[in-house]
């Protein structure tokens, strides 16, 4: 799904990455990358382009958050505006408060309604409700038994129509409306015909039925694979008959992603679910965010950036922060920062997180591993408070009794100390308290 829009997105990504900060320059460059990358996966041209001004504004005007360097920071914003075009948060189907609920699917023709109707119905199913199947496209016969045998492959109850009762359309719709409320049927789910361009005729027997039945959805199924034509239909049927949602089928295939990245800003109407198959489970639940993030390929870097966020951690931090600033980092703080590491991750992510550059350059090659935190952690577990406070304190047969408690050797409890106290000497330095300078 979107592998050249990924592709494409990710050479953007792993270019801002290497830059040491954010500047208009290495922006205009990052935002051409992405304006090709999103014209090329056929995103509508008006989209794009308000895509790329709030881009912009955004990432030259942002706060640098604690723990996201400016690259990670930009990647943030591409994600979190990509996941507002595709709709911002998931959306869940509409119930009606007196059953049955009636969704109606409209669609070009091709677009899988029909078979989206049975996927549907069995995603609702499998929520515990009672759907009924009920075909509208009465032109053409083998439409009716499509529907069937989709229904009676998923053991789930079908409601015959045909043309002679739609000749009295208003009575026929009445009698399948009571006839679903008495046996508790919901929702009814409604399959309607397609054409191969929107016509007249077509808006005008859709109308009919909406009016009648009063669907609480009123759902576009539009095929992913063809992209702006899949949009602009949306917008025709959005007009003439009004829409309450849209749900895409074949983003299993080669669909580029200009569909599902222009169709809701095109029609004002939220994705709830998309297609990937032809088999009746081949439906998802649309999720704009993990879209978002799949499109990027980065579920490593968001799951980062939430710990990032995370409120005790930065509270946790800015103590941190605060106590290298006064100069009194000891062994104990060094403790809870490894601590602090192992819940995040590995080290190397860490290190990954923070500007490349000025007083923190060195680190990266500093690869400490996780087994050699747990024993630094053992270490300074077996000293006394005291010890902590003023490694000054280990002489000798200090460490050695360390070394006994904590089973680690004389040698790496005195390349801990050694460390210690590079650390405490990078924490002094005018670069870091400057850093510091506005915490108190
Ligand atoms: N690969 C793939 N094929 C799909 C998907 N959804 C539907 N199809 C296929 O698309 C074709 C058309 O599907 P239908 O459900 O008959 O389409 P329709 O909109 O009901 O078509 P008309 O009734 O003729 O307007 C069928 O071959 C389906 O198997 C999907 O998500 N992925
Ligand atoms: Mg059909």
């Amino acid at each position: 799904m979107f592998e050249q829009l990924s592709g494409r997105l990710e050479k953007m990504m792993k270019f801002l990455r290497g830059e040491v900060a954010v500047t208009e320059k290495n922006m205009a460059e990052a935002l051409k990358m992405m304006r090709l990358a999103l014209l090329e996966a056929d995103v509508n041209y008006k989209v794009v382009k308000d895509f790329e001004a709030r881009i912009r504004e955004k990432a030259l005007g942002e706060e640098v958050l604690r723990g996201l360097n400016p690259a990670q920071q930009v990647i943030k914003i591409v994600h979190d505006e990509l996941a507002a075009i595709l709709g911002g948060v998931q959306k869940p189907l509409l119930f009606s408060s007196r059953p049955p609920s009636i969704f109606m699917l409209v669609g070009l023709q091709g677009s899988g309604k029909t078979t989206t109707c049975g996927k549907l119905a069995r995603w609702v199913a499998g929520t515990g409700k009672h759907p009924l199947l009920v075909s509208f496209d009465l032109k053409r016969p083998a439409a009716q038994e499509q529907l069937k045998t989709i229904a009676a492959s998923l053991g789930l109850p079908f409601y015959e129509m045909t043309a002679a009762r739609m000749v009295a359309p208003r009575e026929a719709l009445k009698e399948l409306q009571a006839h679903a409320a008495n046996r508790g049927f919901d929702p009814l789910i409604v399959d309607t015909a397609g054409r191969l361009h929107v016509n007249d005729e077509l808006m005008d027997e859709l109308r009919l039925v909406r009016d009648i039945l009063e669907p609480v959805e009123v759902i576009y199924v539009g095929d992913a694979m063809t992209g702006q034509d899949a949009v602009r239909s949306a917008q025709a049927f959005e007009a003439r008959i009004g829409l309450t949602a849209v749900i895409l089928t074949k983003l299993d295939g080669d669909a580029r992603g200009g569909a599902a990245l222009s169709i809701v800003s095109a029609t004002g109407r939220p994705i709830k679910f998309v297609g990937i198959g032809e088999k009746p489970d081949k439906l998802e639940v649309f999720h704009p965010e993990r879209m978002a993030s799949r499109i990027l390929g980065m579920g490593d870097i968001l799951s980062l950036i939430e710990k990032a966020q995370d409120e005790a951690d930065l509270a946790e931090a800015e103590e941190m922060a605060r106590r290298v600033r006064r100069q009194e980092f000891t062994l104990e703080d060094f403790k809870k920062q490894i601590r602090q590491m192992k819940k995040m991750g590995s080290f190397a992510d860490l290190v990954g997180r923070l500007p490349q550059a000025g007083p923190f350059k060195g680190l990266a090659k500093a690869q400490v591993d996780e087994q050699k935190i747990a024993h630094f952690e053992a270490i300074i577990d077996s000293m006394t408070p005291a010890e902590r406070a003023d490694p000054r304190l280990l002489d000798g047969s200090r460490r050695a009794r360390i070394a006994r408690g904590s089973g680690r050797p004389v040698h790496e409890i005195n390349q801990l100390v050694k460390q210690f106290q590079e650390l405490r000497k990078m924490m002094k330095s005018s670069s870091v308290q400057k850093l510091l300078g506005g915490l108190k």
